[in-house]
């Protein structure tokens, strides 16, 4: 029988491996996907099950006028109490994660573990001054218990801010005390959030929209930055690294371990092990030839940018691999993971690991997992992959993909570092680029991949788009394993795609144009780049008002939605693309967003489903950004070494004010 197949993925050895899983009966997220129409009343934001007199759905035609709940919440209250659940949960995900950080940190500086140790002193001396702890003749570990306990405050102070709301611009700072949007401590604001919305207490949409500003600052300027800044310290700032993508990283002849989810403490004592002599040893004795290590979704950002780890890919990459029928064992800690990997996994001989005592599957191999006996968890599942690998069959699909070669690893740090040498490392080169218009402006392309769409497809297109046009991409989370696959992030790209002043930027440095700045956490690095710009001069005073804007156009998590909430009150226009908007059922809480929140944070969400409305939105943020800051305005291949001769009909249009701007003539 002839089997008939949609692009369900843009990743060439994705789509194989997803066509022959289709004649083989086994089924994916993009099946599921095509099969779970989703519910367009919650999916607009029009339907309310915060209490049990309910679910109430506020549809048809004068719903936004007349709908009422049973308690008579209208589809306003309702969308704004739904969205501030989501940037709850995104927020609680990356500051439960960013907890785990600095209690490894603190059992690091109180000498309760020995798996770990301060790797990178240097910037825990740098935490230490902004967090106005003295470090003058103390011992690293001593410093390191100090900064966990000072970063530990950030979990449940009463009053007061968040110790890293001082690295925001000042003017940044204004505008949240003007609208009291300053986050005091992470737990306060989250439980904050759930008694809001909890039945019958705030409903006015722009009082709990609000609300979802202040929640999301406690995401990325505390949780979310707590956790970059701690994984830095204990595992090393990322500075570039070379590594390869795709499925062609496993390997027929060893064994083939993945590490997936999103807090690296496990991730990285699999990566000590697995070079142990004797766990290769074991290996060779169950007939393998070593051990082979890949990365999936964040976990594979975390230990890409660091060691070089090689990226299987983002989240609607997780089933694939299974299929791929190479996976001895798959290891897993907390979020998108999805259960449906453990049913798959039975279909081959991969075996489903689940390490953190706050995520269990069932099906799964449990092996408990916590700092204090890292290596002891570690080996263990390196060890239950390596006894799995006999039982390799050859039922899978095996793509002899290219392996994509990529440049990671990003780090503001390092950004800031190849701009100038240890010495004289700024951001005046960078600025001075935009100024010029040899960088347009600078988009953060981020978040998830989704099986609703020609999964990566959406990243793919966009990013060429950008710098083409001489917008510098910067990308963290599975958009990031994305380009990884893609083959996107090389400097070569800059060659072939950038536009000449773009091109001319990234070859005086020696970058790719499209920087992988880690995971999804790691999106706090791009605050403090936005930050540093803002204090180096010639742009903006503060982070709003940047020729900047963040787009997750395939986006499906919560913690996108948090993500997007702390940029916007950061002052970055935020675009979704992909699904319809989660709060399209009102056009009241819309334009709180689009609107209401720009005129007061210079940052807004818009939801645009197609991407070249993405595209020409985000550039006219961008071009509106440089006419506010009275930048040049910026022309397309006024920059760089190619240049055009100007043929006959050109001549002539010069000086006509139509005459469009021609290739290389300055
Ligand atoms: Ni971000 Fe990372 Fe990926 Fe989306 Fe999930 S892995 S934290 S949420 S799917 S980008």
């Amino acid at each position: 029988m002839e089997h008939k197949h949609k692009i369900k993925s843009a990743n060439e050895a994705a789509e194989k491996i997803i066509e022959w899983g289709e004649s083989q009966g086994l089924i994916t997220c993009f099946e599921r996907a095509e099969k779970m129409k989703p519910c367009p009343i919650g999916e607009s934001g029009a339907c309310c099950k915060v209490c049990h007199m309910g679910p109430c759905r506020l549809v048809g035609p004068n719903a936004e006028q007349d709908g009422r709940g049973v308690c008579g919440a209208n589809v306003s209250t309702i969308a704004a109490r739904n969205f501030l659940r989501m940037v709850a949960a995104g927020t609680a995900a990356h500051s439960d994660h960013g907890r785990s950080m600095a209690l490894t940190l603190l059992a690091v500086g109180e000498g309760k573990t020995k798996d770990f140790e301060v790797k990178d002193p240097e910037k825990l001396n740098r935490m230490a001054a902004i967090l106005d702890i003295p470090v003058d003749g103390k011992e690293v570990n001593d410093i390191a218990r100090e900064v966990a306990l000072k970063l530990l405050e950030d979990f449940n102070r009463i009053d007061g801010e968040l110790n890293y709301a001082k690295r925001a611009p000042q003017k940044t700072r204004d505008r949240w005390k003007k609208w009291g949007i300053g986050a005091r401590s992470i737990d306060r604001e989250v439980v904050e959030a759930m008694h809001r919305t909890n039945m019958g207490v705030d409903h006015d949409p722009d009082h709990i929209l609000l609300h979802a500003l202040k929640t999301s600052l406690a995401d990325g300027w505390g949780g979310s930055m707590i956790s970059t800044d701690i994984s830095d310290v204990l595992f090393g700032t990322p500075k570039p690294v070379q590594a390869k993508a795709s499925f062609g990283i496993f390997k027929e002849d060893e064994v083939n371990v993945v590490v997936h989810g999103h807090e690296p403490t496990l991730a990285e004592s699999i990566v000590d092990v697995v070079s142990e002599p004797e766990m290769i040893e074991y290996a060779k004795s169950k007939g393998a030839k070593g051990i082979n290590l890949g990365g999936m979704c964040c976990t594979a950002n975390e230990v890409l940018m660091r060691h070089g780890i090689p990226t299987s890919g983002g989240f609607t990459n997780q089933e694939l691999g299974i299929m791929t029928g190479l996976v001895d064992a798959i290891s897993v800690d907390v979020q998108c993971i999805m259960p449906a990997i453990v049913e798959l996994s039975k279909k081959f001989h991969t075996k489903v690991i689940t390490t953190s005592e706050k995520a269990a599957t069932q099906g799964a191999v449990h092996v408990p997992f916590d700092e204090h006996h890292a290596k002891e968890s570690a080996r263990k599942i390196v060890r239950i992959a390596i006894d799995n690998f006999p039982n390799r069959t050859k039922k899978g699909k095996y793509v002899e993909s290219d392996k994509s070669p990529l440049i990671a690893g990003f780090s503001h740090e390092y950004i800031e570092y190849m701009q100038g040498g240890k010495w004289r490392a700024s951001f005046r080169p960078l600025n001075d680029a935009i100024m010029a218009g040899r960088v347009r402006g600078i988009v953060g392309l981020v978040g998830c991949d989704n099986p609703r769409l020609p999964a990566t497809g959406y990243f793919k297109t966009l990013a060429l788009e950008f710098i083409k046009q001489d917008v510098l991409v910067v990308t963290t989370g599975c958009g990031a394993n994305a380009y990884a696959a893609a083959g996107f992030l090389t400097p070569e790209t800059a060659r072939e795609h950038a536009g000449p002043g773009l091109q001319e930027v990234c070859e005086a440095i020696g970058i790719p144009p499209i920087l992988h700045m880690g995971s999804c956490v790691d999106n706090s690095r791009i605050l403090t780049v936005a930050s540093a710009m803002a204090a180096e001069g010639g742009l903006s005073d503060e982070i709003g008002g940047m020729p900047a804007v963040g787009i997750a156009p395939e986006w499906m998590s919560e913690k996108a939605i948090a993500i997007a909430c702390y940029f916007a009150a950061s002052g970055v226009p935020v675009i979704f693309g992909g699904g319809q908007s989660p709060v399209a059922a009102s056009k009241e809480v819309t334009n709180i967003m689009t609107n209401v929140w720009y005129e007061r944070f210079m940052g807004c969400l818009r939801f645009e489903q197609d991407p070249e409305k993405v595209l020409s939105l985000a550039l006219e943020y961008i071009d509106n950004a440089r006419a506010n800051l009275k930048l040049k305005k910026y022309e397309p291949g006024r920059f760089g070494t190619e240049r055009v001769l100007m043929d006959m009909a050109a001549r002539r249009d010069i000086g006509k004010s139509s005459a469009k701007p021609h290739l290389g003539i300055q």
